[in-house]
């Protein structure tokens, strides 16, 4: 069975990051940088830049369009933004777990009902005196559905590590349409996708320990602290499965087969403090079987936790095996040759090559846990994320050294059976303290070696100082020649944590709403149960102290000049565009009432309020729509409640 004390192989032990190194490591990673990790190595920063003019130019023209799309996470801004590449023009900002003033999101019973419909029985009474929602999200991972291990324009999946939520944004429209919170576990962190069929399965990994379940009756036992491996079914946003595993879980992948899934876990001492989770010199990656994990579901072996099956995937179970890997590894990354999976070591300068072709042997038993292992270079202090580019190389970030490491997989094995080769081929200084990168179609089978982005956490002198909080560096790097070359700074707001670079053929998106979107539902029931179209009527239904306004709008006119409702009446509107033309937005804002909304041509968009102000309130269109803009609005007349 799994053992798990076995040493990593061809790694001199004096080399890994111990005693004081680790100190220093550790501090770096807090984020208090200095000295020696800032060090601009090699070229001074202009120089690099004017290096910078490689084969293929980021400019694009005014009036020309991206080759690829560009899709960032917020980090705790919470939201996804849509960049165009190789610009790296800002596109698009789509509203996921954040609270949004333009287009209403968190507002608009639309999305308040996927913002809420998803969480669990707990959490809605908690958030019951908080306004029933919540207003933050840490969003790390996003990630494009997939069609025979390349993207297939469908769905964005990502998770929300701050309120443990998994979000299904639909690419036809760019808007998110499910938002679940995972049961039984704290804050998921990694999310990768099933490459192979379809997706599929969502995989997301919750990073905390915790007591289960976590009611309160435990609260010190460690014994008791535990956290699971999530599968959801991508098709209807619902949990499929967990696994029970030793550890905590950090980042994740899948391979291309559709046969298994792997984590990191850095906690592997399931530890609460720092000390206690960096002690270990390894920890390990956990692989998931996800045939027999789910046979055993299917044959009822699996515990049902708040709905949810749950197998057994600690040490010594059929459904997984732990391969050791120094030392707090983070990032794992499936290369797009479907064979070769890299671990990047965090504490330690390595990062461990996983060959996916050994790992039904390792689960038949006929081979040890470090025998998947078939390189383990050192590249710098770091290493944390690897991107590819379809040629056989891998390109990883070394947030302690700032830098980028370009290596060559193939030279890696060689040197790993003691060949005298340097898998090593180029190392390029980036600014500063990179986490992620990604490069063009790069977690695909179609990785085309272009383009290479970097998410560097901290910008420091690279632009205008705007104070205290600055920018972070999202830097462009042009990998189509022999040479990594960096060709653009792009300053970004809190946080990208990762991105994807896809190319624009795999996404088409509506420019105008169907009306028969499923989004407004519930306005389509409302409006036949009070026999109003909201196509053609702009008309108040009163219904005992609930008053539904229906209204369409045509630039520059909405259905309703004015409309008159009681003080303490509840009151839903309904708007619905009727303009048919590309980029004709309106919008609705109740003045002194704090609720704007966004209608998209051919959209309705609802809101529900009490009218508690008596008096006369307009309301006015705040999206840019025609030469009359300025004039659409109307009037609210809202009477004293004692008349
Ligand atoms: S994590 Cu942020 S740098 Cu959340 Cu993908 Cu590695
Ligand atoms: Cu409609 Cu501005």
């Amino acid at each position: 069975m799994t053992d798990h004390n076995d040493k990593p192989a061809g790694v001199n032990r004096r080399d890994l990051l111990g005693g004081t190194a680790k100190a220093a490591a550790l501090a770096g990673l807090t984020g208090a940088v200095g000295g020696s990790a800032l060090t601009i190595g090699g070229l001074t920063a202009t120089e690099a830049q004017a290096a910078g003019a490689g084969k293929q130019t980021y400019e694009v023209k005014p009036g020309d369009l991206d080759e690829y799309y560009v899709f960032h996470s917020g980090g705790h801004s919470g939201e996804i933004r849509i960049l165009g590449l190789p610009s790296m023009r800002e596109l698009h900002r789509i509203a996921v777990f954040n609270r949004c003033s333009a287009s209403g999101w968190g507002q608009t019973n639309e999305s308040l009902k996927i913002l809420t419909g998803g969480l669990g029985e707990d959490t809605r009474k908690f958030l019951q005196s908080r306004g029933g929602n919540y207003l933050n999200g840490d969003l790390h991972h996003p990630h494009m559905s997939f069609t025979n291990g390349t993207y297939d324009g469908r769905y964005i999946f990502a998770n929300d590590k701050a309120n443990t939520r998994v979000v299904r944004v639909r690419c036809d429209i760019m808007k998110a349409d499910k938002i679940i919170e995972v049961p039984n576990v704290s804050a998921i962190h990694g999310l990768r996708l099933q490459k192979y069929p379809r997706t599929g399965y969502v995989f997301a990994n919750a990073e905390q320990l915790i007591p289960m379940p976590n009611d309160g009756k435990v609260l010190d036992d460690r014994r008791k602290y535990r956290t699971h491996f999530t599968a959801i079914d991508g098709d209807s946003m619902t949990v499929a499965w967990q696994v029970w595993v030793d550890g905590n879980l950090d980042n994740t992948e899948a391979d291309y087969q559709g046969k298994y899934a792997y984590s990191t876990c850095y906690n592997s001492e399931g530890g609460v403090t720092t000390a206690e989770m960096t002690a270990n010199e390894q920890d390990w990656i956990v692989i998931f079987n996800i045939k027999r994990i789910e046979e055993a579901v299917k044959a009822g072996k699996a515990t049902m936790m708040n709905g949810v099956p749950v197998v057994d995937g600690r040490k010594g179970s059929p459904f997984t095996r732990y391969v050791p890997i120094p030392n707090s590894p983070h990032g794992i990354n499936a290369a797009p040759d479907g064979i070769h999976v890299t671990v990047n070591g965090k504490l330690s300068p390595t990062v461990s090559v996983m060959d996916v072709r050994l790992l039904d042997d390792l689960f038949d038993d006929k081979l040890k846990p470090r025998d998947v292992i078939v390189a383990e270079p050192q590249l710098g202090l770091g290493p944390l994320h690897t991107a590819y580019d379809g040629r056989g190389n891998a390109y990883t970030t070394l947030f302690l050294d700032s830098q980028v490491v370009k290596w060559n997989i193939d030279k890696a094995r060689r040197a790993f059976k003691g060949e005298k080769v340097d898998p090593i081929v180029q190392k390029l200084d980036v600014h500063y303290q990179p986490g992620h990168l990604h490069s063009s179609m790069g977690q695909t089978r179609e990785a085309d070696g272009k383009w290479l982005i970097v998410l560097n956490k901290f910008s420091k002198d690279r632009f205008l100082n705007v104070g205290p909080s600055k920018p972070e560096n999202d830097q462009l790097i042009d990998i189509s020649g022999d040479e990594m070359k960096l060709v653009h700074d792009g300053p970004t707001y809190a946080e990208p944590h990762d991105t994807l670079i896809v190319h624009r053929s795999k996404v088409n998106p509506k420019s105008v709403f169907d009306r028969n979107d499923p989004m407004w539902e519930d306005a389509r029931k409302q409006a036949k149960a009070d026999g109003v179209s909201l196509e053609d009527d702009a008309t108040v239904i009163r219904d005992g102290n609930k008053v539904r306004v229906y209204m369409w709008q045509r630039a520059p006119a909405f259905g309703l000049e004015e409309f008159t409702v009681k003080q303490g009446d509840e009151v839903t509107l309904y708007l619905t565009n009727m303009d048919d033309v590309d980029d004709l937005t309106h919008g609705f804002t109740l003045t002194n009432h704090g609720i704007a909304m966004e209608i998209g041509p051919q959209q309705t968009s609802s809101v529900t309020f009490t009218a508690d102000r008596p008096g006369v309130h307009w309301y006015y269109c705040q999206w840019f729509c025609h030469a009359l803009h300025m004039e659409m609005g109307g009037r609210m007349i809202v009477e004293p409640r004692n008349t």
